[in-house]
């Protein structure tokens, strides 16, 4: 009579014991934990009128550009305030414990598992505290010739900041929804989701592509796939095991190795 199949956490915890590679996706879900509201919970404040997909569009920008950038100003000071949490950290330490083993591959643009010393975090949607030039912003001169590009560290400072010579915008340096994902980031994330033995998804509803697709990615070439998440995500379907509970309770247990 064989033993009956360990529990959900062990099978997981057997199988991070035995894959030497190993993808980690996160999602919002990983920064609750730390007081950061995550993408689909509901807006707040100035913002309770508008859905985050609504904002964070480069037509939102365009035609509204102080009501975004004020978004991204409220939500820059308020990450200024959080700290990595012991989901964040866990990831962290089982790198430092086992480098080359665990790529992180993550939508979040809070910056915290960087914060938590993560190595070689793939950010599929950029850096909430970066900025970048709206359009390519290059002058000419007086025969028509491109002069330079501007310079962010001379932008007159507004809501947002602005080129004094030709107007154009400072943004944040996130990926828009109906933008494209940074390419070479991308593909490393293609690579580590394809060539993973174990891909581990942690604390995102699996709604946004082409991040959530990684997930399907990694089951097709064969990967186990563990889904972390205190609710019923997309990507349920992808999962060889599920765990329900938070990423700060369950990541530290998962990886505790
Ligand atoms: C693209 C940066 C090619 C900005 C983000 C029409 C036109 C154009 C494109 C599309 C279209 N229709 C669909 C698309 C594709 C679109 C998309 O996927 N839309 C969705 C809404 C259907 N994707 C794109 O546009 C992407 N680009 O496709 O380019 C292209 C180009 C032109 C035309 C066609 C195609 C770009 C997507 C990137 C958008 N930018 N962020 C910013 O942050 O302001 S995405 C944003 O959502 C955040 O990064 C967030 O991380 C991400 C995903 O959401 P989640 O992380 O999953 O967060 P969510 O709140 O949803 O879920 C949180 C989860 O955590 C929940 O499950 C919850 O249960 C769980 N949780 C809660 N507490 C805890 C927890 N888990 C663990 N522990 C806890 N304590």
């Amino acid at each position: 009579m064989t033993g009956a199949p360990p529990a959900p956490l062990e099978q997981a915890r057997q199988w991070v014991r035995q894959a030497r590679r190993i993808a980690v996706l996160t999602g919002a879900g990983v920064s609750a934990e730390s007081g950061v509201p995550t993408f689909r919970d509901v807006q707040v404040g100035l913002w309770a009128n508008f859905r985050a997909e609504d904002l964070a569009t480069p037509e939102a920008f365009r035609a509204h550009p102080q009501r975004v950038w004020d978004w991204y100003a409220a939500r820059r000071a308020q990450l200024a305030q959080v700290q990595p949490n012991a989901g964040h950290v866990a990831l962290a330490e089982f790198q430092r414990r086992h480098p080359g083993r665990l790529t992180l591959i993550t939508q979040n643009v809070d910056g915290l598992h960087q914060k938590a010393g993560s190595m070689g975090v793939l950010a599929l949607h950029g850096n909430l505290s970066e900025n970048r030039w709206l359009d390519p912003c290059l002058k000419t001169g007086l025969y028509g010739q491109t002069v330079r590009s501007c310079d962010p560290a001379q932008a007159v400072p507004g809501h947002p900041p602005h080129c004094a010579e030709c107007h154009n915008l400072v943004r944040p340096d996130v990926v828009w929804f109906g933008e494209m994902l940074p390419e070479d980031v991308l593909a490393a994330a293609h690579h580590a989701a394809s060539a993973c033995e174990l891909m581990l998804v942690a604390g995102t509803s699996g709604m946004v592509y082409p991040a959530a697709g990684l997930a399907h990615l990694a089951r097709q070439s064969g990967a186990r796939v563990v889904v972390l998440n205190p609710e019923p995500t997309d990507l349920d379907e992808t999962a060889h095991v599920r765990l329900t509970g938070t990423s700060a309770q369950w990541l530290p247990l998962l990886l505790a190795d």
